[in-house]
């Protein structure tokens, strides 16, 4: 029995050896330890022994059993190490490489223009405002001074949802909200950013959806000379110290007077160009005092208060400090052309 074992001892040991991965070595392991293995098989004989042979045999077995564990053990850590060193190599990393480039993304143009536009505000002292792009007939209409059947709605072409219901043609709504809440006596100095929606034919100088951003400022004694000096700030830290401004009548429902605001062509500065379609002048934005029927439905006594509002289009004032040709651009996200106008 000795000698079997010895046998199996050299047999098994050889095979370890000649084991080339860990597999290999894994089916060494159930062939000789495992319960239906020889070196088990020859244990089972043991009760035909004698008792002093028998732990002497048993000490020997279990000997040898832990010898082929450990050889075992010892040669799989070896085929470990070969395997790791073998996949360390096919798998080098040169880290002198240069990276892949990240694509990094940025604030749209327009969001940048309008971000643009609120920082001067709040640098005037303006508050920023949002409020609901579906709006009420009243918000929207009424309580800007323009009741049912005012011929000025069809100036505005208007998605309705309802008969109440409609998207907002301008932030104005917003506005008229802020004041309502003021009891009539407080002052307030805000604008609005936000997208309006008209039914339009889109083309090169329309959008149905747009952006705008319009602004209010009420208090007492407020006058036509604060707007316009207001303005005159707005458009030569927007366009360039350089810019002239001037201010030609105009009609809105909502203020009395009203006007249109126009800045010298930059192009030309003012000598007449094709930009300017020969003007010297570019227009820029609407404005005017606010109307005493819009103070008055929002709570405030007109004899009393009074105060200035303002509308522009940011794609507008985008357009020509960029030189964007079609207002399309800006919701079309063709990346080429938006990345033209990232900030590094
Ligand atoms: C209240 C009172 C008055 C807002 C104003 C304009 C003039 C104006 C247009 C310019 C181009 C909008 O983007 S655009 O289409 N806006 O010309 N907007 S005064 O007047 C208000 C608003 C709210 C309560």
């Amino acid at each position: 029995m000795k000698e079997r074992l010895k046998e199996l001892q050299t047999e098994a040991l050889n095979q370890v050896e000649a084991a080339e991965d860990v597999k290999a070595l894994q089916d060494v392991r159930v062939a000789y330890l495992g319960k239906k293995g020889p070196i088990t098989e020859v244990l089972r004989g043991m009760g035909k022994l004698s008792k002093e042979e028998r732990p002497v045999i048993g000490q020997l077995a279990n000997d040898i059993r832990e010898d082929i564990a450990n050889a075992i053990q010892e040669k799989q850590e070896k085929l470990e190490e070969v395997a790791l060193e073998k996949q360390l190599e096919e798998e080098t990393i040169d880290v002198t490489l240069p990276g892949r480039p990240v694509k990094v993304g940025g604030p749209h143009l327009l969001t940048s223009i309008v971000e643009e536009i609120e920082d001067l505000f709040i640098g005037m002292g303006f508050e920023i405002k949002e409020g609901p792009e579906v709006e009420t007939d009243y918000y929207n209409f009424e309580a800007l001074n323009l009741p049912k059947g005012h011929p000025a709605r069809d100036m505005q072409d208007s998605f309705y949802i309802t008969e109440e219901l409609l998207l907002r043609t301008h932030t104005s709504p917003v506005q008229a909200r802020t004041m309502g809440k003021k009891d009539g006596k407080e002052p307030v100095k805000m604008i609005c950013p936000g997208k309006v929606y008209r039914r339009d034919t889109d083309d090169a100088t329309h959008s149905h959806q747009f952006t705008q951003v319009e602004g209010l400022l009420v208090d007492k004694h407020v006058r036509m000379s604060d707007l316009k000096g207001m303005l005159d700030k707005f458009a030569k830290q927007m366009f360039g110290d350089e810019r002239e401004i001037r201010l030609r009548p105009s009609f809105f429902p909502f203020t009395e007077p009203s006007v249109e605001m126009d800045i010298s062509c930059k192009v030309c500065n003012g000598e007449g160009c094709s930009i300017c379609k020969g003007t010297g002048w570019i227009e820029i934005l609407g404005a005017g005092m606010v109307h005493p029927n819009v103070l008055e439905m929002a709570g405030y006594d007109p004899e009393e208060y009074s105060g200035f509002a303002f509308g522009m289009g940011p794609e507008r004032i985008a357009m020509l400090k960029y030189g964007v040709d079609d207002i399309r651009h800006f919701y079309t996200n063709d990346i080429r052309f938006l990345k033209q106008y990232h900030k590094a």
